[in-house]
């Protein structure tokens, strides 16, 4: 087995030369994007084996992509490419939050102040993705399978695929699930209520409250959040630049140091939700963003899942996940596009470790 396995779409990315509206900004440098091969890239720079299951054009661009995502230590074997149908690309630009210095650093704002993104992905290669054309057992293939709600929106067959994955199997990784909801890809009759059904499936998942409130009209903050999607065995609530709080249900005592690791004043030892339905009692932690000036916020999510399935395959404490999806998310708002170069493991370690002081 490798350790995660990520599966979606990858494009290549036009970052802008320039701040600006799309209509102005007079040229775009190539980079690469796509939230699950963010993921699969960051784990690898931080010693993970991962492998990216997708499907690209027979292009010139498929080839950078592979080629890209291959040279940052991913298996790509299991990557279909497809004569018929092109590789996606997009457009963006980085909006007023991305010049500003001084802003505190946010998780992946699904609905970013002035950011303008321009998606060319209709009818792409990976848009075919289905259950009868992926290689199921390579998506199967890793301890995790990290899963987004992209993939949900691109077609009806990855919609269908996504359901495939999600459904409870024999022998079925741990489905992490990040719900991305992409305001830009929603808009034809499909309803992103189905990402909260997806959602219920997963073993893990990470969700804005403001994507929550866009997609599902869920307000309230995490506890409404656990309560509108109590069956993961752990959720993951991100508060844009405040922080993240974790709910974890355990049945058995956490590996990897349990208690010891925890900082009290950000744990709630059991949270009451779960014992009125016949689940165990959640374990509860928030844990507070660095502050950085933002470069742009693109990749920051991905980074934080990254930081945060890295902690857990390594069976740390729940405040050390949280705090490793902090640390990446960090590098991911400092660099313009959606790659940053994680810190190494050990660097990691004694930043995680520093006092409640130095994480706010
Ligand atoms: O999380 C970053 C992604 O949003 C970006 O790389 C592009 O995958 C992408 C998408 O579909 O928006």
């Amino acid at each position: 087995h490798v350790d995660v396995v990520c599966l979606g779409e990858s494009m290549v990315t036009f970052l802008p030369s320039r701040p600006g509206r799309l209509a102005d900004v007079p040229a775009f440098e190539r980079a690469i994007g796509g939230a699950e091969s963010n993921v699969a890239c960051t784990l690898a720079g931080a010693g993970h084996s991962t492998r990216w299951v997708s499907r690209v054009g027979a292009d010139g661009f498929g080839d950078h992509l592979v080629r890209t995502i291959a040279a940052a230590g991913v298996d790509t074997g299991a990557v279909q490419r497809d004569p018929h149908r092109p590789t996606g690309v997009y457009f963006r630009t980085d909006g007023e939050r991305a010049t500003t210095a001084g802003q505190p650093a946010a998780v992946q704002p699904a609905v970013q102040s002035t950011a303008e993104v321009a998606y060319y992905r209709a009818g792409s290669a990976a848009s075919a993705m289905a259950p009868g054309t992926v290689d199921l057992d390579a998506a199967r293939s890793g301890r995790i399978l990290h899963l987004t709600g992209i993939t949900a929106a691109l077609s009806a067959d990855c919609l269908a695929l996504t359901r495939t994955l999600t459904a409870p199997y024999e022998g079925r990784p741990l489905v992490s699930f990040d719900v991305n909801y992409r305001v830009g890809l929603w808009r034809s009759p499909a309803d992103p209520r189905v990402l909260l059904e997806l959602a219920r499936g997963c073993d893990l998942v990470f969700v804005g409250e403001d994507e929550a409130e866009a997609a599902w009209g869920v307000t309230g903050g995490p506890d409404a959040l656990r309560a509108a999607l109590p069956e993961p065995e752990t959720l993951v609530v991100k508060h844009g630049a405040e922080g993240a709080t974790a709910f974890v249900r355990e049945v058995a005592p956490e590996r990897g140091g349990g208690a010891a690791g925890d900082g009290a004043p950000e744990r709630d030892a059991a949270h009451g939700s779960g014992a009125a339905d016949g689940r165990a009692p959640d374990r509860r932690v928030r844990v507070p963003a660095l502050r950085v000036d933002v470069v742009a916020s693109v990749g920051a999510g991905d980074a934080f899942a990254a930081g945060f399935l890295s902690a857990t395959l390594r069976g740390l404490p729940l405040r050390d996940r949280l705090r490793h999806g902090h640390l990446l998310a960090a590098a991911a708002l400092t660099v313009p596009g959606d790659l940053a170069e994680p810190p190494a493991r050990d660097a990691a370690d004694r930043l995680v470790a520093l006092d409640a002081e130095a994480w706010g």
